[in-house]
């Protein structure tokens, strides 16, 4: 009777340890799957990356340009009533309060357009109605040139971690992708309206997702993109799409010197 028991004891331990082991995987697996592809970061890697709250729920991204604005997509701030928008500065997860800051004006080029999805002129600038001073919060600085195919630029967001889920990631998460060309950006995309004001970037299994939008997209410290639009997230043949720094600079130039 005693041996029974033991060796029931010994079973019930094995399974046990099988069990943590199997979850201990999982977790890694999973861990490695963030803003698709990517890895948790910290803001202190990226200091004037923001988020935008509609109503208080998390919605797009944005980089800090000046101690009062904030860089980001138009569709995100297109017909979108600015007293229901919040910027929030200097948090790492979605769930501390970090700076919030609200919105004086929201400012989306009269070019702007959604194209089935597509997104032409997909820039805008949240003007706050302060200004933010924090130690742990910085700019980023524009840059106007163009990106050379095969560079590789980094990508920040709290977008979703697949395609399929349903919600956000609650951590700032960080992926490394390659600039490829226009033309084999426009031959993947070939359903889609690829617009001048863009530049294409992928890697495979890496991807910008719903909610990454606004986001920069950095090289060497300064920003070149806006995350923009894509079909889906992270499959195979599509790459993300990308707002061109360059390639709106008539009306961010302009904007910055009369509202920032
Ligand atoms: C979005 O909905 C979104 N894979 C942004 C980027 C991409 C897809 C969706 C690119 O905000």
């Amino acid at each position: 009777m005693l041996k029974m028991l033991t060796s029931k004891f010994s079973i019930l331990i094995v399974l046990n340890i099988l069990i943590l082991t199997l979850s201990q995987i999982t977790h890694d697996i999973d861990d490695v799957n963030k803003i698709v592809g990517g890895q948790v970061t910290d803001i202190t890697r990226a200091p004037y990356m923001v988020n935008l709250r509609l109503d208080g729920k998390f919605a797009c991204g944005g980089s800090l340009i000046s101690p009062t604005c904030v860089l980001t997509a138009g569709h995100c701030a297109y017909k979108v009533e600015r007293s229901k928008m919040l910027i929030q500065a200097g948090v790492t997860n979605l769930t501390e309060t970090g700076v919030i800051a609200k919105v004086r004006r929201a400012l989306v080029p009269d070019a702007y357009r959604d194209v089935n999805g597509a997104q032409h002129y997909d820039v805008a600038i949240l003007v706050l109605n302060k200004t933010i001073e924090d130690r742990r919060i910085e700019t980023i600085p524009i840059s106007y040139s163009s990106l050379s195919t095969g560079t590789k630029i980094n990508i920040f967001g709290w977008g979703k971690t697949k395609e399929s889920s349903k919600v956000p990631s609650v951590q700032l998460k960080r992926a490394s992708i390659e600039v490829i060309s226009k033309a084999s950006c426009k031959r993947a995309l070939s359903d889609y309206f690829v617009s001048k004001t863009t530049f294409c970037a992928t890697l495979p299994g890496r991807d910008t997702c719903q909610g990454d939008s606004g986001g920069p997209t950095v090289y060497q410290g300064r920003q070149y993109g806006i995350v923009s639009w894509g079909r889906g997230c992270a499959r195979v043949a599509y790459p993300g799409v990308y707002t061109s720094l360059k390639e709106v600079r008539p009306w961010l130039e302009k904007t910055i010197n009369q509202y920032c």
